[in-house]
């Protein structure tokens, strides 16, 4: 096994963006997948219980951006965060948008949807027994609405959700007219973030035609 180990779900967006700062830096790195009921032991790797978590030759750092610190902390070519404050700062605002408000849409389509939950719950379970996949769907079925219900998103219509959601896509493609990625010619980690949760998207949500009908958006995620 590699001396990097990512502990991780494979639709989990966070821990897309972290394969994506992995791949970055050019490193080397192991997965260990907690499909099914794997995932309590998920929660028995760090003190807050989520994922991602990688493993540093035996230091174990959990939470997508304190590994891309980590990362640009002790592999310094090709930064993760760039060193000019006001780029920095931009990023960082893109990173946690992509936290905080585009993972809520994310999970708002690919759970609150028959279809794409299915589509979720295949990946999710690959390799385990049926009927972990079941108790999986009786879980998420009970934990995503209730989330997203106090988050608010779940208590507009879809139309509406739909509407605000294609809006911030409106607002990306404007502002990648004319450069490569997000902060100018080269990623980083704002584009890491906002891949991580659109790929996941277009992977499981019957969304996917229209996320890639914007010409410079689906440019950029095919550069990404
Ligand atoms: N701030 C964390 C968020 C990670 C996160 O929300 N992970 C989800 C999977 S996408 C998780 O572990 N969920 C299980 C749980 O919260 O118990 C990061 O950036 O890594």
């Amino acid at each position: 096994m590699s001396a990097i180990v990512l502990h991780q779900w494979e639709m989990s967006p966070f821990c897309n963006k972290v394969r994506r700062c992995l791949r970055h830096k050019g490193l080397d790195y192991s997965v260990v997948n907690y499909n099914g009921l794997l995932a309590l032991n998920a929660a028995k790797l760090s003190a807050v219980g989520q994922l991602p978590v990688v493993d540093f030759n035996g230091v174990r750092v959990q939470d997508s951006s304190a590994i891309a610190h980590y990362l640009d902390a002790h592999y310094p070519d090709k930064p993760l965060y760039p060193h000019e404050p006001r780029a920095l700062a931009e990023a960082r605002l893109w990173e946690d948008w992509a936290a905080q408000s585009l993972y809520f849409y994310e999970i708002y389509f690919r759970m609150l949807d028959p279809v794409s939950l299915e589509r979720g719950l295949n990946l999710i379970s690959e390799g385990r027994p049926a009927y972990e996949r079941a108790l999986l769907k009786f879980v998420f079925k009970r934990r995503y609405p209730r989330k997203l219900k106090e988050q608010g998103l779940a208590r507009m219509p879809r139309e509406q959700v739909e509407a605000q959601f294609f809006a911030r896509l409106d607002d990306i493609d404007t502002l990648l007219e004319g450069r490569a990625y997000l902060g100018g010619d080269a990623p980083n980690i704002a584009d890491f973030s906002v891949v991580g949760q659109l790929d996941e998207l277009i992977r499981t949500s019957d969304l996917k035609g229209r996320i890639l009908a914007y010409p410079r958006l689906a440019a950029w995620l095919a550069r990404c």
